[in-house]
């Protein structure tokens, strides 16, 4: 399907003056008879409207907080809704040059400590970290059936892991490395009673062990769904499945995790994966898997514990849906699940409150689904407005098509009723979509956010390499008007759009944090002040540097090592003016970090060259920030 995708020089634009033949042969959906929007201009009183809504004065704050992915960037970013203004980057599984993400000794421990013993083995000789990640899926932490400001939790498609952002301070606190499977593609929360469990999806099916002990028969591959504990950031159990697993979602009431599963063939080509007419989606009981685990009814699978959950087991029931599903979302409602159909036209909803029987092998599988509207070409996920309504993205059509749960609940019981309300063009093949609030029992239907995957034609050329572009959509009156375009870079899969009443940062770091414990007992060792240090402290060819810093200067103006020292450098910085940043670069060292106000961060390397080695501050921090340097003198080693 992607393939026929690719002909970008092809472009609704273009295609809105052409014969829905042309678009056909394209590969990519006419325009259905919508009006179109020229080139995003807002015409209509009710765009003029909304394109005021839109805009937030200088000096005015933004009402929602958006926790965007990045893709392949392996960042997390926060932008400000409805304004669509970046506000931060959060260096999660990438490396970062201004943050120093990747290189301080904070960091890294957070990068390296919970790989499996393969992956530390293997990255031995590699730095100790994957270099790159694919950032797919950002959710908040609930209580309750909605947000709660905790954490944010995220997947690394590219190396298997699981992130956690503090919502307190904004940074990423534990990266864990998911055993026995290859990839975490979807990642949904349990809603209720809390988070609780982050559940992390495996897509593709590898031989467990995965040691080389079986290669080509790949009959013997598996999948597993894994549950984390988001609280500890341990893996709680692991439950083996048929199929790949692509997304995930969770009821409201805290009893089943629904995952879309594809290649249900269990093929290793494209021809395989899509030959079978239906796949479904896979219901896990979580009250049965728990209550295995504490019997010990499990098998331990690369120090994990793992139940098996293929077809026919107590903790699993899968039903069957048109081939090749993609996005799982439950609707606030607390009662609807829409499965997107991708190859099939369709949605699929099951009822939740169904699931009890389903179990009790009271009713068949399909039982659990009341409803199947066709909405148009590639539906790929669902959006809530709290009101009854539903917005999925059309990846062929280039469409959102907002539609009544009721409606086509109505028509699926052979009612003469069309569930579709209006379809709305988006510029061009959307993913994800968010509403405000949308993925908690406090939808509130002000804002649709389309993640479209191409941007073609719709901002000033950049090179071959194109931005992503994200729409903005008004849902708060009867109709969707689209308001605006945001360009991004590689690849925000997802968003999760977050009242600014549920988030609180801290301004400036509490000296007691956590993060910086290994200095702050390294210190103690080392008798000396972390908080105000202005040491060099020896210790065999180790050598441990303990700087602060008050906007203009370092404590130390220089200090002396020995060619070959393996040299620590502590900054702490004792500024506690909000936004006073500091620093800390060694030139032609290719070191360099951000020390945020009342924070220590610290450094570690070999003293390899001899010479000179000025250091300075890379916040502009003071009108004397230029001046805000010394000197590392390296003597050379004797001959
Ligand atoms: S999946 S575009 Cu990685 Cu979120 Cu549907
Ligand atoms: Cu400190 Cu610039």
């Amino acid at each position: 399907m992607t393939k026929k995708l690719t002909h970008t020089g092809f472009s609704r634009r273009a295609l809105l003056g052409g014969t829905a033949k042309a678009a056909a042969l394209a590969g990519v959906a006419g325009a259905s008879g919508s009006a179109g929007v020229a080139g995003g201009m807002l015409m209509s009183p009710a765009h003029a409207q909304s394109g005021n809504r839109v805009s937030v004065a200088p000096g005015e704050l933004d009402e929602y907080y958006v926790f965007f992915s990045s893709g392949q960037t392996g960042e997390m970013r926060i932008m400000g809704l409805p304004s669509m203004r970046e506000l931060m980057r959060v260096p999660v599984f990438n490396r970062c040059s201004a943050t120093g993400w990747g290189q301080t000794n904070e960091s890294l421990k957070i990068l390296t400590e919970n790989l499996t013993p393969e992956t530390r083995a293997f990255l031995e000789n590699r730095g100790g970290t994957y270099m790159n990640g694919d950032l797919h899926h950002p959710h908040m932490s609930f209580t309750d059936g909605t947000y709660d400001g905790r954490f944010l939790f995220m997947n690394d498609k590219a190396n298997s892991r699981v992130a956690r952002v503090r919502c307190d301070v904004m940074k990423c606190d534990k990266i864990i490395e998911i055993p026995n499977q290859q990839t975490v593609h979807g990642l949904r929360l349990q809603k209720y009673p809390r988070t609780g469990y982050v559940f992390a999806n495996g897509e593709y099916r590898i031989p467990i062990p995965n040691d080389g002990d079986i290669l080509g028969d790949h009959t013997k591959y598996q999948c597993t769904f894994t549950a984390i504990d988001g609280d500890t950031m341990e893996v709680a159990w692991q439950v083996l499945v048929d199929g790949n697993l692509d997304n995930v979602d969770a009821d409201y009431q805290g009893k089943y995790a629904v995952a879309t599963c594809y290649n249900s063939e269990e093929g290793v080509t494209l021809a395989e994966m899509t030959s079978a007419e239906q796949d479904w989606v896979v219901v896990f009981n979580i009250e049965r898997i728990e209550q295995a685990i504490a019997n010990g009814d499990y098998t331990e699978m690369g120090g994990v514990r793992v139940l098996d959950g293929t077809n026919g087991s107590p903790y699993t029931r899968y039903i069957p849906v048109p081939n090749s599903p993609h996005g799982i979302n439950t609707a606030p409602d607390g009662i609807h699940m829409v499965a997107n159909g991708k190859l099939s036209p369709t949605v699929t909803v099951f009822d939740v409150r169904r699931f009890d029987d389903l179990f009790d092998d009271a009713i068949e599988p399909r039982e659990t689904v009341v409803a199947e509207p066709e909405l148009g070409l590639g539906p790929l996920h669902t959006a809530f407005d709290g009101r009854g309504n539903a917005y999925t993205t059309l990846f062929i059509d280039s469409q959102i098509a907002k539609w009544s749960i009721e409606d086509a609940i109505r028509q699926f019981n052979g009612e003469d009723v069309d569930p579709i309300r209006q379809k709305l063009d988006v510029h061009y093949q959307p993913g994800h979509n968010h509403t405000s609030m949308g993925q908690t029992k406090d939808a509130d239907g002000q804002w649709l956010l389309s993640l479209n995957k191409f941007s073609k034609d719709r901002f000033l050329n950049v090179g071959p390499l194109k931005p992503e572009c994200d729409q903005l959509i008004d849902i708060s009156g009867d109709e969707m008007v689209h308001v605006y375009d945001g360009a991004t870079f590689a690849e925000p899969h997802d968003a999760t759009i977050v009242h600014h009443s549920v988030v609180d940062p801290v301004h400036i770091w509490d000296r007691n944090d956590p993060t910086w414990e290994d200095a702050r007992r390294q210190a103690e060792e080392d008798g000396v002040d972390l908080d105000w240090g202005a040491d060099v402290i020896r210790d065999g060819n180790k050598v441990r540097v303990y700087m602060h810093t008050v906007a203009p200067m370092f404590s130390l103006d220089d200090f002396t090592v020995q060619e070959g020292d393996e040299v620590t450098i502590y900054i702490t910085n004792q500024d506690d003016v909000e936004d006073l940043h500091h620093g800390f670069c060694i030139v032609n060292y290719g070191i360099s970090f951000e020390v945020a106000p009342q924070a220590t961060a610290s450094v570690t390397f070999t003293a390899d060259r001899p010479g000179v080695y000025w250091y300075f501050c890379t916040w502009f921090c003071h009108a004397l920030h230029m001046e805000m340097s010394g000197r590392m003198l390296v003597e050379p080693r004797a001959a």
